[in-house]
Parts: C-alpha cells; sequence; structure tokens
C-alpha cells in the first residue's frame, strides 16, 4: 500500500540531517574512463533497452558515471545523489550543493546539469511521454509512482550502470593491484606480529582488530597511497565467535585469542585505487586434527575456484559446487555464498555477478569476485579463506577447440600452513598454493621490516618436498 507520507518519519524525531561529506573527483589515473565516455557507452544501452532515459538511484552507480567519490557513508565512498540520463542530452545530477567546492562543481559541470536534491521529483514528472528505464530491484516506490503519474512509459531493466561498471577496465585492475600489494604488506605485518603476540595470551578480538587497521593505515602511508577508510567493520572473532559468519565484536563478546583456537579474521581496506577485501584463518597454538582436515577441505574448494577453466557465458551459479565439493565429500557444507563482486574504490558488495546459488550473471573478463568458502563448527570455531580474484582470459588450453575464462588471485598473503593436512592435497593443490605463495616476498618484502620478511619467508616455504 502507497502511503503518502512515510509513517517512520513521524516515529523518528531525532533524526540527522543528511549526510554533506566533500565530493572529490576519482581521476582519470584511477577511473581509467572519462565521464563523457562512460555516458556514450550508458546512451548506447538506453538505445538498446530502447528508453529515452534512465533514473539512476544507486549510489554507487552514480559515483562510477561521474568519477566522483563522497564521505556520506561510512566505508562506501559513495555520493548520496539521484541522476537522469537522456538518451538524447545532457544528463542531470541532484546533489546537494554543499558537498561540492568550486572546483569539483566545475568539472561536474562539463558533463552534466546541477540541481539540488528538491530539484528531483519536479524534473521526473518533466518526463511526461517519455519510455524512461528503472530497475525494479533497486529504484523506490516512489520514483516509479512520479514517473507513472507524469504519464511517462516504465521500461524495466537492470539498472544500466551495473554491467559496465563491473567489468574493471585496465587502469582499474592495475589500481587494483597495486591495493593488495600494500594491503598484503599490512596483512603480513599483523600476521607476523599476532604470531608473536598471541601466544602471550595477550590479544583478544578488539585489540587485534584495532592492531589490523593501524597495521594497514602505516603501510599504506609508507607506500605513498593512504588508506581512506577500511572497507567494512572487521570481523575478529576467535573460538565459537569465529563460527558467526557476519560477527562483530563489542566489548560484551570481546574474547581472549587462546592456545588451541583458531581465529578468524575478515577486513579490507579503502584506496583511491582499489577496494580490498580478505579472509585468513590462524592456528593460535597447537590446532586439532578436525581442525586441520576441514581447513583442509575449506582450502581445497578455494583452489578449486583459484584454478578453474570455464566457457565464456558460464554463471557464478554453475561454479558455486566446486568450492564445495571436498566438504560435501565429509557431509558438510557452508550456508553463504562462496564469492561476490567488489568495487573499485566503491562498494565491497557490488553486483550483478557473484558466486553462489543465486548467481545468474554471467562471468565476464575485468570483474573482481572473491572467493571465500568456509566452514563452521556451531559453538566451536568458524574457518574462511578468502581471496579477491580477477576474471581473465587465460592462454588456451591446448588441444581445446573453445576460448576459456579463468581467475587471477589478486590478494596477496600467506594462507596458514599450520592448519593444511598435506595427505589430503593432490599435487595440482600443492603447486598451487606453492606457486601462490612464492609470489609474495618478491612483491611484499620492499614494504616490510627484517623481522616480518623473515616471518614471511618461513610462512610461505614450500609444501611440496
Ligand atoms: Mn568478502
Amino acid at each position: 500500500v502507497t502511503l503518502d507520507s512515510n509513517p517512520v518519519d513521524a516515529l523518528w524525531t531525532d533524526r540527522p540531517a543528511p549526510p554533506v561529506g566533500a565530493v572529490r573527483i576519482q581521476p582519470l589515473a584511477f577511473a581509467g574512463e572519462s565521464t563523457s565516455a562512460k555516458l556514450d557507452r550508458l546512451r548506447a544501452i538506453l538505445a538498446d533497452s530502447k528508453a529515452d532515459a534512465a533514473v539512476l538511484t544507486l549510489p554507487d552507480s552514480i559515483a562510477w558515471t561521474f568519477n566522483i567519490r563522497g564521505a556520506d557513508i561510512p566505508h562506501n565512498p559513495v555520493v548520496l545523489s539521484n541522476a537522469i540520463l537522456q538518451r538524447e542530452g545532457r544528463p542531470s545530477l541532484f546533489i546537494d550543493g554543499r558537498k561540492l567546492s568550486n572546483t569539483v562543481r566545475a568539472q561536474l559541470d562539463s558533463a552534466a546539469d546541477i540541481f539540488e536534491p528538491a530539484d528531483f521529483s519536479t524534473a521526473l514528472a518533466r518526463l511526461k511521454g517519455k519510455k524512461v528505464l528503472l530497475d525494479p530491484q533497486s529504484a523506490p516506490a516512489a520514483v516509479r509512482r512520479i514517473v507513472e503519474d507524469a504519464g511517462a512509459a516504465v521500461v524495466e531493466g537492470p539498472d544500466p550502470v551495473l554491467a559496465p561498471k563491473s567489468r574493471k577496465n585496465a587502469v582499474e585492475l592495475e589500481g587494483a593491484r597495486n591495493a593488495h600489494v600494500r594491503d598484503g604488506a599490512a596483512m603480513v605485518r599483523f600476521l607476523a606480529w599476532l604470531d608473536r603476540e598471541a601466544p602471550r595470551g595477550a590479544v583478544d578480538e578488539i585489540a587485534a582488530a584495532e592492531a589490523l587497521e593501524r597495521f594497514r593505515a602505516d603501510t599504506a602511508a609508507k607506500d605513498g597511497t593512504p588508506l581512506e577508510d577500511i572497507s567494512f567493520d572487521t570481523i575478529s572473532g576467535t573460538g565459537p565467535n569465529g563460527a558467526i559468519v557476519h560477527y562483530r565484536v563489542t566489548r560484551a563478546s570481546n574474547r581472549r585469542l587462546e592456545p588451541g583456537s583458531l581465529y578468524l579474521v575478515d577486513s579490507g581496506g579503502q584506496y583511491r585505487d582499489g577496494t580490498t577485501d580478505i579472509t585468513r584463518t590462524i592456528a593460535v597454538g597447537e590446532p586439532t586434527a578436525e581442525m586441520r582436515d576441514r581447513f583442509t577441505r575449506v582450502l581445497r574448494g578455494h583452489v578449486a575456484i583459484a584454478t578453474a577453466r570455464f566457457p565464456a557465458g558460464t554463471t557464478g551459479a554453475q561454479l558455486d559446487a566446486f568450492a564445495r565439493r571436498a566438504l560435501w565429500d565429509a557431509g558438510l557444507d557452508y550456508d553463504h555464498g562462496t564469492g561476490h563482486g567488489v568495487g573499485s574504490f566503491l562498494s565491497v558488495h557490488e553486483g550483478p555477478a557473484r558466486i553462489s546459488r543465486t548467481g545468474n550473471a554471467m562471468l565476464e573478463p575485468g570483474m573482481i569476485l572473491s572467493n571465500e568458502p568456509g566452514y563452521y563448527k556451531a559453538n566451536a570455531w568458524g574457518i574462511r579463506i578468502e581471496n579477491l580474484v580477477v576474471v581473465t582470459e587465460p592462454k588456451p588450453v591446448a588441444g581445446g577447440d573453445r576460448p576459456m575464462l579463468g581467475f587471477e588471485t589478486i590478494t596477496l598473503c600467506p594462507i596458514d600452513r599450520r592448519l593444511i593436512e598435506r595427505s589430503m592435497m593432490g599435487a595440482g593443490e600443492i603447486a598451487w598454493l606453492d606457486a601462490y605463495h612464492a609470489r609474495l616476498a618478491p612483491l611484499l618484502d620492499h614494504l616490510l621490516d627484517p623481522d616480518e620478511r623473515r616471518w614471511l619467508a618461513a610462512a610461505t616455504a614450500p609444501l611440496a618436498t
């Protein structure tokens, strides 16, 4: 039932004012494509959809299109705003003018007509007589109602920005690889610190999360591309807390890392050139045989995704089971998807592609996705191994007759060898892990202290004998 006013508004008396985070231009050196080139591509998509206009209501779609980033929402550098794209003519951008410096406004003016948010409804009503593309997954019902009441025809379809935004260009991919060097070095420094401090019983979940954020900020500063923000609230859980998939530590739930336990840490960084998301599971003291068995099964699923070859047109749903086979063999599973899309200095979760039972979008070259199988023993411990991967077009398979796609792993951080049961791993799986570990020192050593380099050398020693 559509109401004239939002009943929540009547109750929410201490509602804060809308945020007015400063808008920054995402320069071509990181975006890799100008706004005018992006608008040309979007106009072609409008033409294919037989639409005269499209209403953009997703902040990350607008940030990508206009090469802007903002500070309205913690951990997500988007700009709260709306936009109307026209097949013929300039787009309109509805954005609080207090967010725009004169320089930013001048740059945006060259690509779009800028209006205040209060002008949005009037502009929607002016679409009378036009065919207007709206994404039923994300467009507010109020937008649809205004457009329809004005006498425009709604064309339902996906937000036209979703597909082009998901296929990162060469500049964005280069940025992502650079971001993962400094992020991987920060993780290595953190893990070396953790191995030193945790056995003394001096580390709890909050202390670990704070230390990791310090290592991220310090390492990024050293590398010359500062940490803008973490990409989500760090999941820092040991023992039974590790078995809670979206755990967020509080003072009440905070646990000390104890010998014989597992520690799961899922975290990420926002940098001007890329967004990261990584999970590692660490043995504190001596792990049990069951922990090693489960960890090895999760690792085998992770490697199965990392090394997968698949024909063009394959969806994430088709690949999801690859990550689960070693768990299914033992009557085990995990209750979350295997992977989600990741933005380029944007949202850490973005569509349209994902690796999961419901991942019906095709995987296309340039997409960045996570590869994060897990296993959770309720009330006991949790395991997850997460790297980001890029969909690539690898060299053709010898003797094959179809072009294949594959993944390049871009996250750079060791996987805990103490949790691997070598006898359960195939030769190809061991070869993948050893080759992955061999990549790390040459890329990360320049950001590490001598002690940290020594720790990395030991943590990446080959498994093959
Ligand atoms: Mn993730």
